[in-house]
């Protein structure tokens, strides 16, 4: 295609596009060898043969003719230097990661470190096996004279008594001849037995006897069961006041250890004793300013008074508690006990924690003390 753009380009310096007749141009476009043989026709015919006439004049000179058709492919010219250098190109993206290479060979052995500080001490050992048995005591002290014995046994019988003494003389015998001496009689039977003779003197003290057990080893044992009992104890009774808490929330108070609990119901002074004796309580009775503070925040958190286990009666106004202790502690409104119309025997408490007698046929909030 450059090839041939050269070409038109020629052509149009040499014979300037409007002599060429415009079907050559594109005759020029499709083949550039139909030139060859159509270019020289148009122009400067032959004369007529010299043999009939004078030759004639020379015509006029043709106008040049197309030009010929291209020759053909001159060989490769020489290799032409080296051109500039390029500009550096920019950076290549980073490679993938290489595989991990053979391990070294092992270093040197370090110094040794600094020695470690002192670990915890351990636990407690068990209970050592029991010493060996202690060396014999000294000879006691002489012991005090013993009570007198009980009667012995009856005795084994006597040895033979001695023969007994010669008879009464007899009467006078004839005068007998006299006679040989006769031989010695047998043995008599044995006497009846004697008294048991007096009780015979305190024998010598005996030898000392060997040291007994210290008794040491069983009180230690008993050390270390009462220190942890102690531990439980403690334990139990951190669990237990937390408990209580746990009890009263959130409709009671703890104070100490009593409770006082309510279950935000109304009734009568009765029916409010009688439903706290079948909750395994009583009426809340506070006796001093602890508890007593206790029992104002349920009022004030239930904006209601309660009735207290505390009475009267008409003829004695001596306050009691429903077991019939009389009151150690007591908050009265100014003026009250007052028996306001008579008929005031029962204790109600306002949110300001202050005492009013009043009658025990109102209804009031149920507060119970366990
Ligand atoms: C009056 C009498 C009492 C009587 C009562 C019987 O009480 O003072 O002696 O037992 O009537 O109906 C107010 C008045 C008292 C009044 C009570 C009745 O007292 O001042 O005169 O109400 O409920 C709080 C609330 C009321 C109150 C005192 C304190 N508080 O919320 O703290
Ligand atoms: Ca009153």
């Amino acid at each position: 295609m450059l090839v041939l753009l050269t070409f038109c380009v020629l052509v149009s310096q040499v014979s300037p596009a409007s002599q060429v007749p415009q079907q050559v141009i594109q005759n020029m476009d499709r083949n550039a060898c139909s030139l060859v043989v159509c270019g020289p026709a148009e122009k400067g015919l032959p004369g007529r043969d010299g043999r009939d006439g004078i030759q004639g004049l020379k015509g006029d000179k043709g106008e040049q003719g197309l030009q010929g058709p291209r020759g053909i492919l001159g060989p490769p010219g020489n290799m032409g230097p080296d051109g500039p250098a390029g500009e550096k190109g920019s950076q290549g993206e980073k490679g993938p990661k290489g595989d991990v290479g053979e391990m070294g060979p092992r270093g040197v052995r370090g110094l040794q470190g600094p020695p470690g500080s002192v670990g915890p001490s351990g636990p407690q050992g068990n209970s050592g096996s029991q010493g060996e048995k202690g060396v014999k005591g000294e000879t006691g002290l002489q012991g005090a004279t013993g009570a007198q014995g009980p009667k012995g046994a009856t005795g084994d019988p006597g040895p033979k008594g001695d023969k007994g003494p010669v008879g009464e003389k007899g009467a006078k015998g004839d005068v007998g001849a006299t006679g040989l001496q006769g031989a010695t009689g047998a043995r008599g039977p044995a006497g009846e037995p004697g008294f048991p003779g007096s009780k015979g003197d305190k024998g010598s003290t005996g030898d000392k006897g060997e040291k007994g057990d210290s008794g040491l080893s069983e009180v230690n044992l008993m050390k270390k069961h009462f220190s942890a009992l102690e531990v439980e104890l403690k334990a139990l009774q951190a669990s237990f006041s937390k408990y209580l808490k746990v009890a009263a929330f959130p409709s009671g108070r703890t104070v100490g250890n009593k409770v006082f609990l309510t279950s935000a119901y109304e009734g009568t002074f009765a029916d409010l004793k009688q439903r706290c004796l079948q909750a395994g309580g009583q009426l809340a009775a506070p006796r001093n300013a602890a508890e007593n503070a206790a029992v104002q925040q349920i009022v004030v958190l239930y904006k209601k008074s309660v009735f207290l286990g505390i009475t009267a009666t008409q003829t004695e106004r001596n306050f009691k508690y429903l077991n019939g202790d009389p009151i150690v502690y007591s908050n009265w409104l100014q003026g009250e006990p007052n028996n306001d119309k008579g008929g005031e025997n029962c204790v109600e408490v306002f949110e300001n924690g202050k005492w009013n007698d009043r009658s025990c046929g109102e209804k009031r909030l149920l507060l119970c003390e366990f």
